[in-house]
């Protein structure tokens, strides 16, 4: 286990081919100041090369509350703008970087501690977990991607109950409307986001990179142009030399077969 480039507020450790990226804020309940928006950023567009996914987990009781309110007050127009566009590249180096992201979710995943999850690849809750988007209340709207994001997991109506009425999930309710994909028992994220981020450094890298940055453009394309893409990637990723070995492997009866207890 390796620790890379630390800050007082964000620690990232690499365990072989995975990076454990750790909100470091337990006092604050890891509100995302501007320091940490940018280390965040950073972290991810720097990860060593021999790095094949990430994981994101907070420290404490809570994964994040969201926007560092206190750092809000003297802000103007212009200002607000910069920094909304500030959270966009951080969201952007994690969803749109090299390797897949999983979160671990507990305790509070508020405000943009929800957009930091919903840029995530996979999203792991554990049962202390619970969704909300305060923003209607403290006055302000979302802005760290979650108009985008959100949606694309539960939907403009739920995204717009949530906002309007002050509605909050539980991780039960949350893997229900699918803005988790896995539940687990309290304390157990971590260990799971970790089990998942392995399998996922298993894979051929050209398919990790055609899920991440292939997928949810043909999701947005017309049909016709999605399905275009979808072939050239689809041949792209089959021409690799990873992806003939792999073939040769099943082929001669050396690869892991489908298990449905997997
Ligand atoms: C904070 C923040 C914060 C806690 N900014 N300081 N986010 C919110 O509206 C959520 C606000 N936070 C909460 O609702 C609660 O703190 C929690 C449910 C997350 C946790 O409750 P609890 O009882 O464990 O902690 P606490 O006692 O409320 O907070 C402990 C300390 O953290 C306290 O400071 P202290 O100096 O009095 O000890 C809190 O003030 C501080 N703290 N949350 C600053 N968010 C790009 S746009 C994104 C827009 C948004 O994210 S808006 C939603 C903001």
């Amino acid at each position: 286990m390796r620790p890379t480039d630390d800050t007082p507020d964000l620690q990232c450790t690499i365990e072989d081919t995975v990076a454990i990226v750790r909100l470091r804020r337990p006092a604050k309940r890891n509100a995302l100041s501007d320091g940490l928006i940018l280390a965040l950023r950073q972290t991810f567009e720097t990860l060593p090369e021999g790095v094949r996914a990430a994981v994101i987990c907070g420290e404490g009781e809570h994964f994040c509350a969201g926007l560092d309110l206190s750092e809000l007050r003297e802000r103007d127009a212009v200002q607000g703008l910069h920094h909304s566009r500030l959270w966009h590249q951080t969201m952007d180096a994690i969803e749109r970087g090299r390797v897949p992201v999983v979160a671990a979710l507990h305790g509070a995943v508020v405000g943009g501690g929800l957009e930091l999850a919903s840029a995530c690849h996979v999203r792991v809750a554990d049962d202390s977990a619970y969704f909300a988007l305060p923003e209607g209340t403290r006055g302000i709207f979302v802005g760290g991607s979650g108009s985008v994001r959100i949606p694309r997991l539960i939907g403009v109506a739920r995204m717009t109950d949530m906002m309007l009425t002050g509605r909050v999930y539980d991780a039960d309710g949350a893997e229900r409307i699918g803005l988790v994909q896995y539940r687990v028992a309290a304390g157990q994220a971590l260990s799971k986001a970790i089990e998942l981020a392995r399998r996922i450094a298993a894979n051929a890298p050209m398919t990790n990179y055609a899920l991440m940055h292939a997928l949810p453009r043909i999701a947005e394309q017309a049909s016709d142009h999605g399905l275009f893409t979808e072939a050239l990637i689809s041949a792209i990723a089959q021409a690799a030399p990873e992806a003939k070995a792999r073939l040769h492997d099943f082929l001669r009866g050396k690869a892991a077969k489908v298990r449905k207890d997997a």
